[in-house]
């Protein structure tokens, strides 16, 4: 018998890379991939599925879109399939939903985030975070894995498994190939991404800084989904993006648990910062499923003076 060595793919993708180039355990890259899965599913049902209301809300009392649910189920039955799954925490569930209470992970996730600009053809996407074991009583900070998918023209698969932040192009034929390793986000902003606005009117800090951001120029770059938001600071290596507290929602419209908390643990890994004004998002204890946090995320020094005059 001779053996021979695999060649190295001209175009590495998810699995390959998750296999040589990432610390995932197997059970951890077999999940990661079905997820992945699902969202090819999910990209599907975008382009196919009517934009139309459910009829139902979720946890939030938020009318849900037929694809918010459709989404769910795509995802609920893949992390049924992986078998790796003890319980899932999503933003279109009320509770906590166990699968198989023998099996490693915990996986939250926002399904469809951004989903109320479907009808407008903007990007929307899907945002996921990975524990072993369970969540409450947990920080992001103890997330082994973190990704998201953003559904735009192309649709983009970027994670993290704590080492470095790399992104993936959904091809032709179903494969995520890499696009590129280890993105970075540097430490000055110059596009800001400023989410509830409507608070400078209540909130003198947030509008000092907001005028302050507007003197020094930056470009102004918010769609309305935090996925596409978020995923413009990693494609362009800077930027800051906030939503900040106001009377309608004094922690702000965000969800620590599957939208902030994944994002926070992907923006840290890319050398960047995301703040709920006080303290890390990472290290921030989740008692509930539905806690709401502000969040100032991106480059260092901008989510830190920003930080420091709300603080003030
Ligand atoms: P959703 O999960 O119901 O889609 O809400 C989250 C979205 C974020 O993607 C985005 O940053 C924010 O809501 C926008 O809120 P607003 O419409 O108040 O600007
Ligand atoms: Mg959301």
């Amino acid at each position: 018998m001779t053996s021979a060595s695999c060649p190295v793919p001209e175009n590495l993708s998810l699995n390959y890379h998750l296999l040589h180039k990432s610390p995932a355990e197997d059970d951890l890259r077999h999940l990661i991939i079905d997820i992945s899965r699902a969202a090819k599913y999910i990209s599907y049902a975008i382009q196919t599925t009517e934009t139309g209301l459910s009829g139902n809300t979720n946890q939030f009392g938020e009318e849900q879109l037929k694809l918010d649910v459709l989404s769910d189920d795509i995802l609920r039955q893949h992390l049924c399939e992986s078998g790796l799954v003890c319980c899932y925490i999503s933003e279109e569930q009320k509770d906590v939903i166990e699968l198989d209470s023998k099996a490693p992970y915990s996986v939250v996730f926002d399904p469809l985030d951004g989903s109320s600009l479907v009808d407008a053809n903007f990007s929307i996407g899907t945002i996921v975070g990975i524990y072993k074991g369970d969540v409450i009583g947990k920080t992001p900070r103890e997330q082994v894995a973190a990704m998201y998918v953003l559904y735009g023209p192309r649709t983009i698969l970027v994670y993290s498994t704590g080492d470095g932040v790399h992104e993936f192009l959904l091809n032709d034929v179903g494969e995520y190939v890499l696009l590129r390793e280890y993105l970075g986000i540097a430490d000055n902003a110059k596009n800001y991404s400023p989410g509830n606005l409507r608070a400078v009117n209540e909130n003198q800090a947030y509008k000092q800084v907001m005028a302050t951001w507007m003197e020094e120029e930056k470009t102004l770059r918010y769609s309305g989904c935090m996925v596409a938001d978020i995923h413009h600071i990693f494609s362009k290596g800077q930027g800051v993006f906030t939503n900040v507290g106001g009377s309608a929602y004094p922690e702000g419209k965000l969800r620590l648990v599957f939208e902030c908390g994944p994002f926070a643990y992907l923006v840290e890994q890319a050398g960047g910062a995301a703040s709920d004004g006080h303290v890390p998002i990472l290290d921030k204890k989740i008692t509930d499923i539905d806690m709401r946090t502000p969040l100032i995320v991106g480059s260092q020094n901008d989510v830190n003076s920003l930080a420091k005059v709300l603080a003030a």
